[in-house]
């Protein structure tokens, strides 16, 4: 027995793979293995020596199993630490400067803006992307039927067959962030609303998903002054300028009463952008003071609360600050155009630090 104990533990220990191992478990524990023919064995014997072999051989089996187990469990470690080995990584490792992606101009802008109003008391707030007609639309004062919800171009959402309820809509523009954002923490209330906002319209100058920024400002007795001084301070901020002149042209906005757009001064001397110089106006957002029926979608009293509100595209600030030409470029994923572009990461625009550099 002995010499089974021999053959059988060098071979397990000599074993290179788990297929070896199996092997030799069937040869030697397995049904038809060498050890179970020895136990067969064992009826034949006087009980003498069966009260001597049975034991032995149980303890032999037990010793066996052992063995496979062990060189099994070495196995799997001795593969563990090659794939280790061949998988090693110095994390410490400097990061390769010509693989860093960059920040989209959109991105740096946004964070620009959110700094610049932050720094007047704006907080910022969010909503879905995905809208009921109701806040994109009726809380707005643009009823079914108005001009406005066709001149918008909107993208609807299906309903499924059978529901008749109107589809949700791919909001127009952010404004349906402030009804919920009134509705949410009412008045007094200082909020923008940046984000992406679709329309189905694409040339020159329009992408069917753009940026805007809205602004609204609700307090007992907030008027176009003091719109006029935010929007000045803005401008200077975000051009980086230390003076501006603003011009208001009448406009209509359903959602606005008086309604306002705002140009600004410039120069465009050698094709660049000049702020706050010049004989040209650059309009650059549409503003007005909240109308009385978009106080109440959200839930907030006209006859003790008032405010202005504005919205400007993003994008089309982020070209006239960076001198980017081409609108449809901004969304193509084009590796030249963002290296070109875009921003290092960790330069994070503040006000003290000027804001781009
Ligand atoms: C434009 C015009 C504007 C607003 C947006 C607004 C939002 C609420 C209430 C009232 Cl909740 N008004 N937003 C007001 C005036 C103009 O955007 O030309 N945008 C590019």
């Amino acid at each position: 027995m002995s010499d089974l104990r021999e053959k059988y533990l060098t071979a397990i220990a000599g074993a290179e793979d788990e297929a070896a191992l199996e092997a030799l478990r069937v040869q030697a524990v397995g049904k038809k293995g060498e050890i179970s023919l020895r136990m067969r064995e064992l009826g034949k014997m006087s009980p003498e020596e069966r009260q001597e072999a049975g034991p032995r051989l149980n303890a032999l089996k037990d010793e066996i199993n052992s063995a496979l187990a062990a060189r099994k469990a070495a196995l799997a470690d001795a593969a563990l630490d090659e794939r280790l080995r061949g998988e090693w990584l110095d994390v410490t490792l400097p990061g390769r400067p010509r693989r860093a992606g960059t920040i989209h101009p959109v991105s740096q802008v946004t964070e620009e803006v959110t700094a610049i109003f932050a720094d007047m008391g704006f907080a910022v707030a969010e909503g879905p992307q995905v809208e009921s007609d109701w806040y994109n639309f009726d809380a707005l004062n643009i009823p079914s039927h108005h001009p406005a919800r066709a001149e918008m171009d909107t993208f609807y959402m299906h309903r499924a067959e059978g529901d008749d309820r109107p589809p949700h809509v791919l909001r127009t523009h952010t404004s349906p962030v402030q009804i919920r954002a009134m509705q949410a923490q009412g008045a007094p209330i200082r909020v923008i609303a940046p984000g992406r906002v679709y329309r189905a319209d694409y040339d020159q100058t329009h992408t069917p998903m753009f940026h805007q920024v809205e602004g609204l400002a609700i307090d007992r007795d907030i008027s176009m002054a003091n719109l006029k001084w935010v929007l000045e301070e803005f401008v200077k901020a975000f051009f980086e300028v230390d003076h501006v002149d603003l011009r208001f042209r009448a406009s209509h906005f359903p959602f606005t009463e008086p309604s306002a757009e705002v140009d600004i001064r410039c120069s465009w001397e050698g094709g660049t952008l000049k702020v706050g110089e010049g004989d040209d106006w650059l309009e650059i957002l549409g503003s007005g003071m909240v109308h009385p029926k978009v106080l109440e979608a959200g839930h907030i009293d006209p006859t003790e609360w008032q405010g202005f509100a504005f919205g400007m595209g993003i994008d089309r600030i982020a070209m006239l600050k960076y001198g980017i030409p081409d609108l449809r470029a901004f969304f193509d994923s084009d590796l030249r155009w963002l290296r070109h572009y875009g921003f290092a990461a960790l330069d994070v625009p503040t006000l003290h630090g000027g804001l781009s550099r």
